[in-house]
């Protein structure tokens, strides 16, 4: 199962919360800075159980965001130095192809936009519409559903063919529900 979805949605911080839940670890680093993940992570046999005592195996994949637009200048006002700047983008460019080659390899995917963001952009129209053409199920998460901007209902009406779930994977909120979801999704 991959977590998909443009940078900064909050891919790593539900596959750490994932993790964390099931396992008692991490999965990778969480940072507000654009492209935090920049090579595939895979953390193998995550065995979820639901109250009615299903049980679901799968190997979790934390992709890095997909962007169509990557500039090391936009990191140099993040703060990085030109050359962390430079590198940082060249990974994230090799990253955005290696997320895009992995979804040969998913069963389903769950996709993770920031509901505070307008969720009508190029890159989600692009990832759900690939997903949608290779007939890959895919739960639709609008996150970061603690701030005051967050719109889960924008999300519902931009992407109708499929089920939209608000979260916080940052606090936890409604966790139970996602994993309620997981289970109807690929159960
Ligand atoms: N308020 C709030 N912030 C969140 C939530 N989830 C993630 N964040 C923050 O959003 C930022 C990006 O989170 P990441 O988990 O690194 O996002 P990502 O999708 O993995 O990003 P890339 O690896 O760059 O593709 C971090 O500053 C997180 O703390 C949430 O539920 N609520
Ligand atoms: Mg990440």
């Amino acid at each position: 199962m991959g977590l998909y979805g443009p940078p900064n949605g909050g891919k790593t911080t539900l596959a750490n919360r994932i993790c964390q839940d099931w396992l008692g670890e991490d999965m990778g680093s969480v940072s507000n800075v654009a492209h935090e993940t920049r090579e595939i992570q895979i953390k193998e046999q995550v065995n979820i159980k639901s109250k009615d005592g299903k049980e679901l195996s799968f190997n979790l994949v934390d992709t890095p965001g997909i962007a169509t637009k990557i500039d090391y200048e936009d990191f140099m006002k993040a703060g990085l130095k030109e050359k962390e700047a430079k590198t940082r983008a060249k990974e994230a460019t090799k990253g955005v192809i290696d997320s895009i080659k992995w979804l040969d390899e998913m069963d389903a995917v769950v996709v993770v936009l920031d509901a505070t963001q307008d969720p009508y952009s190029q890159v989600n129209i692009t990832i759900i519409g690939n997903l949608q053409a290779r007939k890959i199920p895919v739960l639709l998460v609008a996150n970061k559903v603690d701030l005051r901007k967050a719109k889960i209902k924008k999300i519902q009406s931009a992407f109708p063919q499929y089920d939209v779930i608000g979260i916080s994977a940052k606090y936890g909120k409604y966790i139970d529900k996602f994993y309620e979801k997981l289970f109807e999704f690929v159960g």
